[in-house]
C-alpha cells in the first residue's frame, strides 16, 4: 500500500505547538482508540471517559508538555470514508495540560463493526483467554483493517519525521503496519494494555498473522507482564517464524523479523499516586468518606468497582457473598457490600445480557437474604466522580478486585495508594496482572467461589494489626511506579538498558500466578 502523507490540515484548526524531539523526554504523539474526553460541540461541554487506560495516560503530559494526542473523538458520524474527508470532520482542542487532542471521526457503521465488532467480539476476548466467548466475522475484520489505516493516515498527516509515536492498545494492532506503509520511518511504540494469551489460545484468531505483523512494524512492543511478553514472543516465533533473541538487555526479549529487530518488554502500569494520595488527604474527601461509613451504621463496607464487563468477574463474585452469607448466617447485617458498575459497551449484547444477569442476582440475593433495613448489596450502575471514588476507597474496610483475568487492574494500585491512613484489606485475584507486583493482598482464584467466600471472610474478620502490617507491604510497590515512571520506563526502551522493576517480589504466594 502506499498512502503518502498528502493531507493537509482542514482549515480553522489551532496550530499545535509541539516540542518535536523524538529522545525519550520529549512528548511523543500518543494514539489510542479513544481521547480522554469526548469532544461536545465545544471544549466546556467536553465530557471525560471513564476507563484504565485513559487515567494511566493522562498525567504523562504533565511532565511531557506540548503533546498531541489523537483518537476517536465520542462523536459518531453518518460518513466517514477518506481520510480527506475525516481530517476534514476532525476537531482539535487543547487542555490545560497543554495537550492537544485531535479527534479521529468514526460512522456508526465504525462502531458497530470495528468497536463492537472486531475489537470487543473477537480481540477481546481471545486476548483474556475467553476463545469460546469469540465472533469472528470477516466484514468486522475488514472494518477494522479500514479503521486502523484512517487512524494511521490522520497521525501521518501530523507527523513529523523526527517525532515518536505511541500507539495504544488491542484496537490499534495494525496501526504500527500502516505507519511505516505510509512512509514513516521514525520511532514507533507500542503497548498493549491487556493480557497476551499464549500461541495456543490466540492462534483460533482469523487474522493471527495480520495482528502479529501489524504491532511488529514497531521498535518497541511493551506488556504489562513478563508472563504476557512470553507469551506474545511465542506466538511470533510459532505462527510468523520471527526468532527470538533473549539476554541482549535485561528485561527485555529482542524479535528478529526479517530484517528488523523489535524490543519486546514487560513494564507493569502504574497509576496517578500524587493525585489520589491528596485527594484521599484532602478534608472534603475525608468528610465524604466519613459520611459513608455512618450512613452504613458499625457495619463493615466491601467495595468493588469496575466497568461492566465479564472479565471483571462481578457476578462471580456476588455469588461468593452469597455463599458466605448461607455458610455464616452469623454475618447477615455485619456489613454491606457496595458494589459500583461503569456503564461499557452497552451495544454488545453479551454486556446487555450480563447487565441483566447482575441487576437479577443483585435483586435475588438482596430478596432473599436481606432483612428489615439492611441489604447485603447495595448497587450503582454508573461511574463515581473520581472524589467519590475515592471516599469510598477510603471508606471501605475490604476491597474486592476479583477479575477473571484482568492485564493490570489499575483499581487496585488506586485503592491502596489512596489508604494514607494504612486501613484496609485488599481481596486480591491471582488472575489480574497486578498481582504479579503486589505483596500484602489477600490472593484468591477467582474462579473458586468457596475460595472467594473465604477469603471475604478472613478479611472482614481480620485483626487490626494485621490490615495495617498487610497494607504496609502494599504501598511501597504501588507509590514507587507512579504512571509518569512506567511511561518514562516505556520510552526509554532499547534506548537506555531498561532498570530493574519498581516492583515488590510477591511472597508466600502459593499456587500459580496468572495460570493461562
Ligand atoms: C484496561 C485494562 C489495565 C472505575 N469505577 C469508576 C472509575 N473507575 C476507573 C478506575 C480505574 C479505571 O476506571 C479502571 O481501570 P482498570 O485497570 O481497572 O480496567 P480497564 O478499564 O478495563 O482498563 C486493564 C488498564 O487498561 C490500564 O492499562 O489495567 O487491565 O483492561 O482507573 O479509577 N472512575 C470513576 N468513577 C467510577 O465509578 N471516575
Amino acid at each position: 500500500m502506499s498512502r503518502g502523507r498528502v493531507v493537509a490540515a482542514p482549515a480553522g484548526e489551532r496550530t499545535l505547538v509541539r516540542s518535536g524531539a523524538s529522545d525519550g523526554a520529549a512528548a511523543p504523539i500518543v494514539v489510542s482508540n479513544r481521547l480522554p474526553y469526548d469532544l461536545g460541540a465545544s471544549p466546556t461541554s467536553a465530557r471525560r471517559n471513564v476507563g484504565g487506560l485513559v487515567n494511566a495516560l493522562e498525567p504523562i503530559f504533565a511532565t511531557r508538555p506540548g503533546g498531541l494526542w489523537i483518537g476517536w473523538d465520542g462523536r459518531t458520524l453518518p460518513n466517514a470514508r477518506s481520510v480527506e474527508q475525516a481530517l476534514r470532520q476532525a476537531r482539535a482542542m487543547s487542555l490545560p495540560s497543554g495537550v492537544t487532542l485531535c479527534g479521529v471521526p468514526l460512522s456508526e457503521r465504525d462502531i458497530a463493526r470495528y468497536y463492537n465488532g472486531l475489537c470487543n467480539r473477537a480481540l477481546w476476548p481471545v486476548l483474556h483467554d475467553f476463545p469460546g466467548r469469540g465472533v469472528f466475522d470477516g466484514d468486522d475484520w475488514e472494518r477494522y483493517v479500514r479503521v486502523n489505516r484512517r487512524f494511521a493516515d490522520v497521525v501521518l498527516a501530523r507527523a513529523k519525521p523526527s517525532d515518536r509515536i505511541w500507539v495504544h492498545d488491542y484496537q490499534l494492532m495494525l496501526v504500527p503496519r500502516f505507519l511505516r506503509d505510509g512512509g514513516f520511518a521514525g520511532r514507533i511504540d507500542f503497548f498493549l494494555h491487556t493480557p497476551f494469551p499464549p500461541p495456543e489460545i490466540f492462534r483460533v484468531l482469523p487474522w493471527r498473522r495480520e495482528i502479529l505483523e501489524g504491532v511488529l512494524a514497531s521498535d518497541a512492543v511493551a506488556f504489562h507482564t513478563p508472563r504476557y511478553r512470553d507469551n506474545f514472543v511465542d506466538s511470533a516465533e510459532t505462527l510468523i517464524g520471527a526468532a527470538p533473541s533473549r539476554g541482549v538487555a535485561p528485561d527485555r526479549v529482542d524479535l528478529i523479523v526479517g530484517t528488523a529487530r523489535v524490543h519486546a518488554a514487560a513494564i507493569p502500569i502504574g497509576i496517578d499516586v500524587e493525585g489520589f494520595q491528596s485527594l484521599a488527604r484532602s478534608p472534603a474527601v475525608q468528610a465524604r468518606a466519613r459520611r459513608i461509613r455512618a450512613a452504613h451504621g458499625d457495619r463493615s463496607i466491601v467495595f468493588g468497582a469496575e466497568r461492566l464487563d465479564y472479565t471483571k468477574g462481578i457476578v462471580e463474585r456476588l455469588l461468593a457473598v452469597e455463599r458466605l452469607l448461607r455458610a455464616h448466617p452469623s454475618l447477615s447485617e455485619s456489613f454491606a457490600v457496595v458494589q459500583v458498575v461503569v456503564p461499557s459497551r452497552h451495544a454488545v449484547e453479551e454486556y446487555r445480557r450480563m447487565k441483566r444477569d447482575i441487576d437479577r442476582e443483585v435483586g435475588r440475593i438482596n430478596g432473599e437474604l436481606g432483612v428489615d433495613g439492611w441489604e447485603p448489596i447495595h448497587y450503582r450502575y454508573r461511574a463515581l466522580d473520581r472524589g467519590e471514588l475515592v471516599a469510598h476507597y477510603l471508606a471501605a474496610s475490604v476491597a474486592l478486585v476479583t477479575p477473571l483475568r484482568d492485564g493490570m487492574n489499575l483499581v487496585a494500585s488506586e485503592f491502596v495508594a489512596s489508604r494514607v491512613d494504612e486501613g484496609g484489606v485488599l481481596v486480591l485475584s491471582e488472575f489480574a496482572g497486578v498481582s504479579d507486583i503486589l505483596d500484602g493482598a489477600v490472593r484468591v482464584n477467582p474462579n473458586d467461589s468457596q475460595a472467594l467466600a473465604a477469603a471475604i471472610h478472613a478479611a472482614l474478620l481480620m485483626p487490626v494489626r494485621e490490615r495495617t502490617a498487610r497494607m504496609r507491604r502494599l504501598r511501597p510497590a504501588v507509590l514507587a511506579n507512579p504512571a509518569t515512571a512506567w511511561a518514562a520506563r516505556c520510552l526509554a526502551v532499547g534506548t537506555r538498558p531498561l532498570g530493574r522493576l519498581a516492583a515488590v517480589p510477591a511472597r508466600g504466594a502459593g499456587g500459580p500466578r496468572n495460570a493461562t
